[in-house]
């Protein structure tokens, strides 16, 4: 097995930084050495088949993205990147895992849907991957099956609150969904935003001739994410469900996961870079010679952006600062504009909801430390080490430390990353909803499982290379 030697960076973990070289035998890591240390009274440098040179750069743990959607059929189309493209990307990005979701969908077997997904991601991955569970269909054979589900390593599973005749369960299968979370120990993670009341919304602002990308945010307000996030805690508390609040977007939500927390309950959340840093006065400002207001349309997603005014974007980074939440994931559900987005051009309720961002995160988050809106060391924690935890992979995952598989990230704080179609893009679509941004920090060299695979402009992975899974329960919970 190859050894190779990352000499001379600073190792970067959630807890504090050091200068140190890290030592990695085939695919995990073996030791992490005072810099220019003798091992065994050997010569590291000289005895290693390769050494990278990371003097001026962090050396982190790879970026774990919890939460993605590959070849999602969704509104009438299906997520744009395939489990090969998605993954590329997400390592160019410096992300060497991603937890993705396996949809069963109303009428179907929990088993059918899982099925479909291990297919799909099977020698196409170029990173390893692992499943969440999206239950579409609350019955007593699909709530059978989902107590079996940590066996095969699926250890969360997703409810949605919205998108009624689509994915939405009720709160009597919500209820019932979350036994099985109390009795198993498996992560209840919910779609928080009341989609029945939603849709009322959204159908009245159709008919006012209210069609653009823009009334997408108007129908989903705050109100409909807050309201949704105090009942998901309370049907959670009445069962003892651990619950996961995923795409957090407003300040009102955040409050609700703070006060819950308080009383001393099993709640978490993670917010996503859109929420962070774009909002929904620049999608209603929105405007392109080719797509006129539609323009808007690239940064449709639920939860919707936000208004800055409001002041959400400011209440994610103070929550991450807090930890009232927790972690940050994409939603990876990319769509391109024509053909896809494009089918909401007369009715925004039609636009495939979905932004794509697996190769911006951990640039976008690393900008934050640059603005000091958080440090290095939650960067670490908040990309990778948390996911890890969170999600029942630490230890193998979201560390470096001897035994741990060699997934490493060498980061330059003094390269230079510019986002753009035409410039750092690898997801497939045709418009990038990061264009022109500008961060100060790059993505120097990938190691998934020792093997590196992306070394500076090069990619050198291959699909395939990615395996999955099988998590264990979470290591967070209190
Ligand atoms: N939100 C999105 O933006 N896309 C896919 C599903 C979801 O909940
Ligand atoms: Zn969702
Ligand atoms: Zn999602």
């Amino acid at each position: 097995m190859a050894t190779t030697l990352i000499s001379g960076g600073t190792v970067v973990s959630a807890t504090g930084r050091a200068a140190a070289d890290v030592l990695v035998d085939g695919e995990t890591i073996r030791a992490v050495l005072e810099p220019g240390a003798a091992l065994l009274g050997t010569d590291v440098a000289a005895s290693v088949d390769r050494v990278i040179d990371a003097t001026g750069r962090y050396v982190i743990p790879g970026g774990i993205d919890a939460h993605t959607h590959m070849q999602l059929p969704f509104g009438g189309t299906e997520a744009s990147d395939t489990f090969e493209t998605g993954t590329r990307a997400a390592a160019w990005g410096g992300t060497t895992s991603i937890i993705d979701f396996a949809v069963q969908t109303y009428g179907h077997r929990i088993e059918d849907g899982l099925a479909a997904w291990h297919e799909k991601a099977a020698g196409n991955c170029a990173i390893d991957y692992g499943f969440h569970q999206i239950v579409g269909d609350v019955n007593e054979a699909s709530l059978a099956t989902l107590r079996r589900l940590p066996d095969e390593g699926i250890t969360s599973f997703k409810m949605f609150m919205a998108y009624p005749g689509v994915f939405y369960s009720d709160d009597a299968q919500i209820l019932k969904a979350m036994q099985v979370s109390r009795d198993t120990g498996m992560l209840t993670m919910m779609h928080a935003e009341n989609g029945p009341a939603i849709d009322v919304l959204a159908a009245q602002l159709v008919e006012q001739g209210k069609t653009d990308p823009f009334y997408h945010g108007v129908a989903r307000a705050w109100e409909m994410e807050e309201e949704a996030t105090h009942r998901a805690i309370m049907l959670a508390k009445l069962t003892g469900a651990p619950l996961y609040i995923v795409h957090v977007s407003a300040k009102q939500a955040v409050e609700q996961l703070a006060w819950a927390r308080d009383k001393g309950q099993n709640v978490y959340g993670e917010t996503c870079p859109q929420y962070l840093y774009l909002s929904l006065e620049e999608q209603l400002g929105a405007s392109s010679e080719q797509w006129g207001h539609f323009e808007g349309a690239k940064w449709v997603c639920s939860t919707p952006l936000r208004s800055r005014e409001e002041g959400h974007q400011q209440s994610m980074w103070q929550a991450l600062r807090t930890n009232d939440l927790q972690m940050v994931s994409t939603d990876h559900c990319p769509f391109c504009m024509k053909d896809q987005k494009e089918l909401g051009l007369s009715d925004f309720r039609r636009i495939p909801n979905g932004i794509g961002s697996i190769e911006h995160r951990m640039d976008l988050m690393y900008q934050g430390v640059v603005t000091g809106e958080i440090t290095l060391e939650r960067w670490v924690e908040l990309t990778s080490t948390t996911p890890a935890r969170m999600f029942g992979l630490y230890g193998t995952k979201g560390v470096i430390q001897p035994g741990a598989d060699a997934d490493i990230v060498v980061y330059d704080p003094n390269g230079h990353t510019s986002i753009g179609l035409d410039k750092t893009h690898h997801m497939n679509m045709d418009y990038s909803a990061w264009e022109g941004y500008e961060i100060d920090g790059h993505v120097d060299t990938v190691l998934s499982r020792g093997k590196v695979i992306v070394d500076g402009d090069q990619y050198l992975g291959a699909k395939g290379d990615g395996r999955f899974l099988k998590r264990g329960l979470s290591q967070y919970l209190i």
